[in-house]
């Protein structure tokens, strides 16, 4: 596999002493920024309500956590939980995207932050969407957007970030491959002179996530310029095969730091784990060499 695990994982397990995080800690956000690495976590208590935490690290192996939650269910949409946070920085301001999950069903959503820490709800993006995730930067002066109609990958483009045009499909799943039943965006996409990196999951009639990798044009990133053919992590450990839901490993978080990629995972939606890679070396996987 071209991601190595890192030796201390898993990084964070559920906190018993916080009845809102004691259960299962899993899907993160991870930004690195003026050289602190920050989270945003999804965690569960046993009423299974997601809410999203807040750590800090210096080296992104050894967290500090805020002990309350950062965003947590807020009306009649988020009645079941905030989840599975995806967070860019775009012109000086934090965005993140999460979904937000209630009896009315899922509801894709962005919101935005100065600091990480308090964020404001900009609009929903759509409805029975998920898996969305902003470019870090604008293309052709608009902001960009990977989002998820079952079971494909989309990308579409908006002037504000509330009203978003030219929805198109630009990756399926691939019959008898590791990915044939949904595939999804992971972590935000990564600008290199090639393209942008995309890191995503997908699932397979057995419902194992795995995570793969593929190479969009930088100017019309609906124009995929190559998709590995095979995973770059896929469940190997014993507490990715078994938790609250089995065999996945699932990212929202691939930060760059000094060459390395950080793809941070939640492990069988119950720990969260590191494992990296040399950006050559994923770039390398995403144009089909080595
Ligand atoms: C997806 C999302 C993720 C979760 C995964 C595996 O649909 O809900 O939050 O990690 O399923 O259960």
């Amino acid at each position: 596999m071209v991601f190595q695990r890192h030796p201390d994982n898993p990084l964070m397990k559920p906190n018993p002493l916080n009845a809102w995080e004691a259960l299962n800690v899993f899907n993160c956000a991870v930004v690195h920024h003026n050289g602190l690495f920050h989270m945003l976590y999804r965690a569960q208590g046993r009423d299974y309500i997601s809410h999203i935490g807040y750590a800090a690290s210096a080296d992104g192996v050894r967290w500090n956590r805020m002990s309350d939650p950062v965003l947590s269910p807020a009306d009649a949409n988020e009645t079941r939980g905030v989840e599975d946070p995806r967070a860019v920085e775009i012109d000086g301001a934090f965005y993140m995207t999460y979904t937000a999950y209630s009896p009315n069903g899922i509801l894709a959503m962005i919101a935005r932050s100065t600091n990480l820490i308090t964020w404001e709800r900009i609009a929903p993006f759509e409805r029975d969407n998920k898996d969305h995730v902003l470019f870090p930067r604008k293309i052709g002066g608009r902001y960009a957007i990977l989002h998820r109609r079952p079971p494909d990958i989309w990308l579409a483009y908006s002037d504000d970030l509330k009203t978003w045009h030219d929805h198109q499909i630009i990756m399926r799943p691939r019959a008898d491959m590791w990915d044939n039943l949904k595939v999804g965006a992971s972590g935000p996409p990564i600008p290199t002179d090639a393209g942008w990196l995309i890191i995503y999951h997908g699932v397979d009639a057995d419902y194992v996530y795995r995570q793969g990798v593929a190479l969009l044009d930088l100017d019309n990133p609906a124009k995929v310029i190559h998709r590995a053919d095979a995973a770059v992590l896929a469940p190997d450990e014993p507490w990715e095969f078994k938790g609250d839901v089995p065999n996945v490993v699932f990212s929202c978080a691939n930060p760059i730091v000094d060459g390395v990629i950080y793809l941070y995972y939640g492990g069988a939606d119950r720990l969260i784990g590191l494992a990296t890679a040399p950006l050559a070396g994923v770039l390398d996987a995403a144009q089909g060499r080595g």
